[in-house]
């Protein structure tokens, strides 16, 4: 899968290198290219950021640079291009839209912007290159899209056959069956004063299955009552 990033802070993505995605990219399963905007400007200054139409606070990021920026990585695309830009306006990413962008053999490119936003043109020109979509990774605020991007990246990247290890593990994690997951526990069996539950040192897999099922119910019901149907 190919995933390009355009943003102002290149070196935010340097972590890629060292986490999971690391790997799948030295095997050549993920190819994620990262791009300076402020090297499709032409000014002394590298200026990326402009006064807002109409007045308000703070500044918002002009639109010829990211023009620039999609075009070029658009000239040698060679699957569909879906366009992500991280935004606080935009419909909060799931599961099943990362589960959905990582079957489609699409091209991942993630715009993010810093300062108030984004020439709301950049928008309406990439949906002439591609799907686009704005995407907001929850209800809080951040200073700019790149660790939105970042955890996007991180939870499409690894429903990606081959960047994680087991398979099996996908299926079983959080949200993958609508619920949170069972507890879990290691070694030792009692751990100051803490014991490992007899359930599952029991032996017994199907009691282990019904206890952990009912944990995930039990645990939802108390911190997540919105993924449960009534
Ligand atoms: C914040 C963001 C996400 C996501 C993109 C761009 C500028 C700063 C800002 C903050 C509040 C209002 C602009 C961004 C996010 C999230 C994404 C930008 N800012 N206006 N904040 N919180 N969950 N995704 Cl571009």
């Amino acid at each position: 899968m190919r995933i390009d990033v355009v943003t102002i802070f290149p070196a935010f993505f340097d972590v890629l290198e060292v986490s999971l995605l690391g790997r799948a990219r030295d095997a050549g399963i993920l190819d994620v290219r990262v791009h300076d905007l402020r090297d499709f400007t032409h000014d002394r200054h590298r200026t990326v950021d402009d006064t807002p139409y109409g007045g308000g606070a703070g500044m918002v990021m002009k639109p010829e640079p990211w023009g620039q920026a999609l075009d070029a990585i658009a000239a040698d695309a060679t699957e569909p291009l879906r366009f992500v830009f991280p935004s606080p306006a935009g419909a909060v990413f799931t599961q099943a839209a990362a589960r959905s962008w990582a079957a489609s053999g699409e091209h991942l490119v993630f715009g993010c912007g810093r300062y108030e936003g984004i020439d709301e043109r950049v928008f309406s020109y990439a949906a002439t290159l591609g799907e686009v979509s704005l995407t907001s990774i929850g209800d809080y605020v951040l200073n700019g899209g790149e660790v939105a991007a970042m955890a996007m990246i991180e939870a499409v990247g690894r429903l990606i056959p081959g960047v994680v290890g087991n398979p099996e593990s996908l299926i079983e994690e959080s949200h993958e069956d609508g619920l949170l997951e069972y507890p879990s526990f290691t070694k030792p069996a009692a751990w100051r004063g803490y014991d490992v539950p007899d359930v599952l040192l029991s032996g017994h897999h199907g009691r282990v299955a019904d206890w952990r099922r009912e944990q995930q119910i039990e645990r939802t019901r108390a911190r997540r009552p919105d993924l449960l149907p009534d």
